[in-house]
């Protein structure tokens, strides 16, 4: 008893964990056919004209099919700021030190043949802070615009953080533009030190036990 049956504890504890905070986004392809499981949010002076999810092909001539992706129409309600959109996340329990490499796809299409100057500015956001950024940039009538984000967030300290995109643009929105977003994805790196500070120190405890004995 005692130390040695701590360190079994200690380690079932530690796979417990490993395996409960597999994380990952909920309806993240949108195959629910809707946008059930996200927190959608304006902006400060951000509008979406619509949301919903449709059938896209989010990457166009990339690997990807055809299938849900969540669609939106965004802009700013006035022209005193400068962007307004919306923000879509989901709540995921991050482990502090862990790294998490989070993934999505993006879009941007006009149904009419007018030219714009920003189709939408995409960004991976934790807790409201923009990790990594990617503007489509000017559209050109219906031309497709299609884009993919990876980001990478170490959190300090295990936590419940809000993840997910950010999309705006510096203009009101038209009726005709609309941006997409499907393949939320996370995966999660655990730092090889801190494994072998546990076997450290799961040794260290079988020392001090066996010099006891
Ligand atoms: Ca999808």
């Amino acid at each position: 008893m005692g130390s040695r049956m701590k360190i079994v504890l200690m380690g079932v504890a530690m796979g417990v964990v490993a395996g409960a905070n597999a994380q990952m986004f909920i309806n993240g392809n949108f195959e629910a056919g809707d946008l059930s499981f996200w927190n959608i949010a304006t902006t400060t002076n951000g509008q979406s004209v619509s949301q919903s999810a449709v059938l896209y092909d989010i990457d166009g001539p990339g690997f990807r099919p055809t299938n849900f992706a969540g669609r939106f129409q965004v802009g700013r309600i006035n022209t005193s700021t400068a962007t307004g959109g919306i923000e879509l996340t989901q709540n995921l329990n991050l482990i502090g030190g862990w790294q998490y490499y989070f993934d999505f796809d993006w879009a941007v299409q006009r149904t009419g043949t007018a030219n714009n100057a920003e189709g939408g500015i995409f960004s991976l956001i934790v807790n409201g802070t923009a990790i990594t950024t990617r503007a489509a940039g000017p559209t050109t009538g219906s031309t497709p615009i299609y884009g993919h984000i990876t980001s990478i967030f170490t959190p300090t300290t295990n936590g419940t953080y809000s993840v997910g995109a950010r999309i705006v643009r510096p203009f009101t929105p038209p009726g005709d533009m609309y941006q997409y977003v499907d393949n939320f994805a996370v995966t999660a790196i655990v730092p090889e030190p801190g494994t072998m500070a546990v076997i450290a120190l799961g040794g260290a405890f079988l020392a001090r036990r066996r010099r006891k004995a």
